[in-house]
């Protein structure tokens, strides 16, 4: 059964002690606000460096680099799309972020990641559609792969518990 290696966390992803945490990452890789604030801002200057080396990285696509001062080895910086009302390749392109994370996970043979809720803050994807997409296709990996082996769901708030607990459903 998929779902067992799904599991919902609620509070502030720096915290975690997984091998990776993602981060909602615009295409430059420059620190923002948001949860990309707050992850560089726990992971210290080392994270900025790192990430101007890598020179962007493209909308639906992840790249990964150290984490520095955090709990967690890894981040894998996950590029989602800005919602622009739904008819402009959003939901294939929030897949690819999704996909292309459990991708480097699996190929750095990370045990366990953490994800965020790509695209639903300042990029303004509504909650429920952006979660039925991140759960739709980390089911689909996990059909498919054994590495990561645990994927948790990090929930800001309570809205986000319970749009992800809908999506599980
Ligand atoms: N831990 C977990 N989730 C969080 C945290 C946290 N510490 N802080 C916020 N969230 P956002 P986006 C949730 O805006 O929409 C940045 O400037 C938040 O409640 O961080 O993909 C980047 O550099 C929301 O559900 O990311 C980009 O320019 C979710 O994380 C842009 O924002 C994502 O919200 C990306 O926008």
């Amino acid at each position: 059964m998929s779902d067992a290696r799904i599991e919902i966390v609620e509070g502030d992803i720096t915290g975690l002690e997984v091998d990776a945490i993602v981060n909602a990452a615009n295409d430059r890789l420059l620190p923002g606000g948001g949860v990309c604030g707050a992850i560089h801002r726990a992971a210290g200057p080392g994270l900025e460096e790192a990430c101007l080396a890598l020179g962007g990285c493209p909308v639906g696509e992840a790249r990964i680099t150290p984490g520095f001062r955090l709990p967690a080895r890894c981040v894998i910086h996950a590029v989602g799309p800005v919602w622009r009302g739904g008819d402009q390749d959003e939901a294939a392109l929030l897949a690819g972020a999704y996909r292309s994370a459990l991708r480097l996970a699996a190929e750095h043979q990370l045990d366990s990641i953490a994800f965020p809720a790509i695209s639903t803050g300042i990029y303004g994807y509504p909650l429920e559609e952006a979660t039925a997409v991140a759960v739709g296709t980390i089911r689909d990996w996990i059909r498919e792969h054994k590495q990561p082996r645990r994927i948790f769901l990090c929930a800001f708030d309570a809205d986000a518990v319970k749009a992800y607990r809908a999506a599980l459903t």
